[in-house]
């Protein structure tokens, strides 16, 4: 099976998922109309081919009333995606209140939301108790579609406790779950009030998977210290059954990449970009508004390095692509003001007649203008405090064929642990070391350039989407087969 890959698979993969891949807008009672959402599971998971897969999730939209459900199922069903309706309730307690207000922090170091503290606390519960339902609810629908032999990959922290509602449901499933986010340190999991229930949820799955070894090694810390269980080389172990927890770094679909830049639309961008900036170095972040991104952290020391090198003033100008997410959660409106407050007051600091220092676009760009900006610029700035892989940084390596741009990386991104020593790796909360890190990239000789590409290009090349999903599905396969032999023992 592993030489075969997914090509050769015979099972369905049904990939559960909070979000499709998909955005949704009604354009009328049965009308709806589909479009491709950004982000990183979506990138990766589009990247992924040869398989017969349904996407099970909710379509980020309220649709209180059958016929415009009835519309939706159609029109997504073309898409091979199966949706979960999720009221507008649920959707404020469990997606905005317990997933993005309280795992999505914790799981990235800022811990519990500590402004309103006795607030949070009082809400947890039903917060908890709406996302066990939402969770249930995903695990409805799998039902529905479930055929024996199906493999179930369910995706990140908002499905949790999808592991222990497929199995209770049937316990031949065979289930497999992955963290997109970094698993924090067990000192840190263990703040969190629903951390037993969340751990025994996930390890009903046959296998557990998350980006980096150390991440794996903190949930396994997790189950030893918090559960008492019994960690072993191949995961943790409680009553005899194992479950079997591992890395799979993730990757992205490079040859899309490679084969976007030879097309005309791209070269046009490519070509107008050039001319639009010529004269001057350009450096680019390209983020989802969050705050794990440091995205104002990167552009204060964007800040530092104009305040220490004047010489750099009118020659350097940082494109800060910015696509707004979650903008209804007030967490994340203050954020998108304090960038716009910073932006502002650097290009009124630095800027002349003519020119500003920083270009900021709060949206998201589509393929075609990314791929363009991933490729005429000269050094990516990708600074997360905390990022559980972060595929930006192995979308520039891609497209940096000629130009062999420099990567300045954050050493608390998950990518940082594959691409090391190719990137220039930086504490993002060390704004004066960022910035000596963007003087070193762009005075940075051709010949350090090069090599520092060629790593990172060969291990962005090869370590892609279809490997990681393959490597997934195949160990989940070899998981199972293992234990009913045990058993049969
Ligand atoms: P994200 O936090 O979304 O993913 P990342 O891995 O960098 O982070 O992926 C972002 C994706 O969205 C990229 O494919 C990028 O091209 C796209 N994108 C971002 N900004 C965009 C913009 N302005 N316009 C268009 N496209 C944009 C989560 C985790 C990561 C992990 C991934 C995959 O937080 O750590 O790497 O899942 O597991």
């Amino acid at each position: 099976f592993r030489r075969l890959g997914l090509r050769g698979m015979k099972q369905r993969l049904l990939v559960v998922a909070n979000r499709l891949p998909v955005s949704a807008n009604r354009r009328g009672e049965d009308q709806w109309s589909l479009e491709i959402s950004a982000g990183g599971l979506v990138s990766a998971l589009l990247g992924v081919k040869d398989v017969d897969a349904k996407w099970i999730g909710w379509a980020g939209v309220n649709v209180p009333d059958e016929v415009g459900q009835r519309a939706l199922t159609r029109a997504l069903a073309e898409k091979r995606c199966i949706p979960v309706f999720l009221d507008e309730e649920i959707v404020h307690q469990y997606y905005n209140g317990y997933c993005n207000n309280i795992l999505w922090p914790l799981f990235h170091y800022l811990g519990l939301p500590q402004e309103d503290r006795l607030a949070t606390t009082r809400n947890f519960e039903s917060q908890f108790d709406a996302y066990k339902r939402a969770n249930q609810m995903f695990a409805d629908v799998v039902y529905q579609h479930y055929q024996e032999g199906d493999v179930i990959w369910c995706h990140d922290y908002h499905l949790m406790f999808l592991p222990k509602c497929l199995k209770d449901h049937d316990s031949n499933m065979k289930v497999g779950w992955f963290l997109h986010t970094p698993f924090p340190s067990s000192e840190i999991y263990r703040t969190l009030p629903s951390r037993l229930e969340l751990l025994r949820s996930v390890l009903c799955a046959d296998l557990v998977g998350f980006h980096t070894y150390d991440y794996a090694r903190h949930f396994v810390s997790a189950c030893t210290r918090i559960l008492g269980l019994e960690g072993t080389p191949e995961g943790v172990e409680d009553q005899g059954r194992l479950t079997r927890v591992a890395a799979f770094p993730i990757g992205i679909d490079s040859d899309r990449f490679k084969r976007a830049l030879e097309l005309p639309a791209v070269k046009r961008h490519i070509s107008e970009l050039t001319q639009r900036f010529a004269g001057r170095k350009v450096m680019l972040g390209v983020d989802r508004l969050d705050m794990i991104k440091g995205i104002p952290q990167k552009i204060l020391a964007f800040e530092k390095f104009l305040e220490e090198n004047p010489d750099w003033n009118d020659k350097v100008v940082l494109l800060q692509i910015a696509v707004p997410t979650r903008t209804d959660v007030p967490e994340y409106q203050k954020l998108t003001s304090q960038v716009h407050e910073i932006v502002g007051r650097i290009n009124g600091r630095f800027g002349t007649l003519t020119a500003v220092p920083i270009h900021h676009l709060d949206r998201s760009l589509d393929f075609h203008a990314l791929c363009a900006l991933y490729a005429v610029t000269d050094v990516a700035l990708v600074t997360s405090l905390r990022d559980g892989m972060n595929l930006v940084s192995y979308e520039y390596v891609a497209c940096q064929g000629s130009k062999k741009g420099v990567l300045i990386l954050s050493e608390f991104a998950g990518a940082a642990q594959s691409l090391g020593a190719g990137a220039i790796l930086v504490n993002p909360w060390n704004i004066t070391e960022v910035a000596d890190s963007v003087r070193h990239a762009l005075t940075m000789s051709s010949d350090e350039r090069e090599k520092r590409h060629r790593h990172n290009y060969a291990h962005v090349t090869t370590h892609t989407a279809q490997d990681w999903a393959e490597n997934f599905v195949c160990e989940l396969n070899d998981t199972v087969a293992e234990a009913q032999l045990r058993t049969r023992q």
